[in-house]
C-alpha cells in the first residue's frame, strides 16, 4: 500500500499552496494540472512502448542534430497539444523545435505564461526500457499580453522561472515540480490515475557519496575535474563513492537528489559548451535542486540560475547535487585554473 500524505492529488496541493501568493488566480495552478495530464498521456504511451510499434526512429534528424525518435515526437506532439489549448501558454520552446512556438490567436496571446520543455529527455534510454524523463520549466512573460510573444520572453535567466519541474518514467512515474516554496514530489497511481502526494518537502543530503559523469570521456574532460573523479574514487583513503550513471539526466538527478551526490556533464573538446541545454535542462533541474537545499553550478562558480541566455538552444557545463560535493569540485577546477 502506497504511503500518500494527507491523500492529497496533485490538483488538490497545487490549489492549496495557490493561496501562498494572495493575487494568484488560478492560471499557474491550471497550467501545471494541464502539465500533469499531458505527462500522464505520455506515460501510457512510454508504458507500452514495447507493444505499440513507437519505438525505433522516425527518419528525421532534430535541431540538435540528433536521430528523433518516434516517442520523441509523440510526447513533444502532446505537450504542445495540451499547452495550446490551455489558454494560460502564450509560446513555449521546445528542445525538438528550432525556434519559439506562438499561437497566433487570441486565446493563447492572452496566455500569462511561456514554457520552456524536454518533451522526453534520455533519448539513449527510449528504446531500451530505462528510465527517461520529461523536464519543464515555466516563466512570466515580458511582452504585453494580447501581443504574440518573440525571443525575449525566452531568454530570462533561470532566476525568473515561476515554476520547474520534472517528470520521470521510471519503475514508478513520479511528477516533482517546485514553484519557489520547496520541492514535492507526486507518485502516479495506476490504478486510480493521479498524481499523489508521496514525497513532501524534499530536501537533498548535504553531502553524499554518490558521483555520476559519463567516465567514457574522461580523457577529454578538464584536469581539474579528472583530478575531482579520481579524487571520488579514492575520497582521500576513505571509502570511494560509488559511480552511478544512467545517462538520462532526470533519472541520475533524483536519485542523487534522494540520496546525495553530484552530477556532471562537463565541456569536452569537442563540446566546449558542454552538453545539456540551459533552457531545457539546467535551469528546471537547478531550481529544483536549489529549492532541495543542493547548489547548481557551471564549474566556474558561476549560479546556472544567473546566466542570461542568448540563444534558446545555448548549451552549458553543468553540475549539480549535494552543496559539499559541488563546492569540492569547483575548489579542484579552481586550483587547476590557477596552476
Ligand atoms: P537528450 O536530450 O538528447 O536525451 O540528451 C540529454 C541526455 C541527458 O538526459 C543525459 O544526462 C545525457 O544526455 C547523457 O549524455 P551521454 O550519453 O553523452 O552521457
Ligand atoms: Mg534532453
Amino acid at each position: 500500500m502506497a504511503k500518500y500524505y494527507k491523500a492529497q492529488m496533485l490538483n488538490e496541493f497545487i490549489t492549496t499552496q495557490q493561496t501562498a501568493f494572495p493575487y494568484a488566480k488560478g492560471d499557474l495552478t491550471r497550467l501545471l494540472n494541464h502539465i500533469g495530464l499531458a505527462s500522464k498521456i505520455v506515460n501510457r504511451e512510454v508504458n507500452m512502448a514495447g507493444l505499440a510499434e513507437i519505438l525505433g526512429e522516425t527518419g528525421r534528424v532534430n535541431i540538435q542534430g540528433e536521430d528523433v525518435k518516434k516517442l520523441d515526437e509523440f510526447a513533444n506532439d502532446q505537450f504542445i497539444k495540451i499547452l495550446t489549448s490551455s489558454g494560460e501558454v502564450c509560446g513555449l520552446a521546445s528542445e525538438e523545435n528550432h525556434d519559439i512556438i506562438t499561437f497566433d490567436n487570441t486565446f493563447t496571446k492572452e496566455g500569462k505564461y511561456i514554457v520552456c520543455i524536454d518533451p522526453l529527455d534520455g533519448s539513449s534510454n527510449i528504446d531500451v526500457n530505462v528510465s527517461i524523463g520529461t523536464i519543464f520549466s515555466i516563466y512570466r512573460r515580458i511582452t504585453p499580453i494580447g501581443s504574440l510573444p518573440d525571443d525575449t520572453d525566452i531568454l530570462q535567466p533561470g532566476s525568473k522561472q515561476v515554476a520547474a519541474g520534472y517528470v520521470i518514467y521510471g519503475s514508478s512515474t513520479m511528477l516533482v515540480y517546485t514553484t519557489g516554496l520547496g520541492v514535492t514530489g507526486f507518485t502516479l497511481d495506476p490504478s486510480i490515475g493521479e498524481y499523489c502526494l508521496s514525497h513532501y518537502k524534499m530536501i537533498t543530503p548535504s553531502n553524499g557519496s554518490i558521483y555520476s559523469v559519463n567516465e567514457g570521456n574522461y580523457n577529454y574532460f578538464s584536469p581539474g575535474i579528472q583530478r575531482y573523479i579520481d579524487y571520488c574514487k579514492s575520497h582521500d583513503g576513505k571509502k570511494p563513492c560509488s559511480g552511478r550513471y544512467i545517462g538520462s539526466l532526470v533519472a541520475d538527478f533524483h536519485r542523487n537528489l534522494l540520496k546525495g551526490g553530484i552530477y556532471m556533464y562537463p565541456s569536452t573538446d569537442d563540446q566546449p559548451g558542454g552538453k545539456l541545454r540551459l533552457l531545457y535542462e539546467c535551469n528546471p533541474i537547478a531550481f529544483l535542486a536549489e529549492q532541495a537545499g543542493g547548489k547548481a553550478t557551471d564549474g566556474k562558480g558561476n549560479r546556472i540560475l544567473e546566466i542570461v541566455p542568448s540563444a534558446i538552444h545555448q548549451r552549458v557545463p553543468f553540475f549539480t547535487g549535494s552543496v559539499d560535493m559541488v563546492n569540492k569540485l569547483e575548489e579542484f577546477i579552481s586550483q587547476e585554473d590557477s596552476n
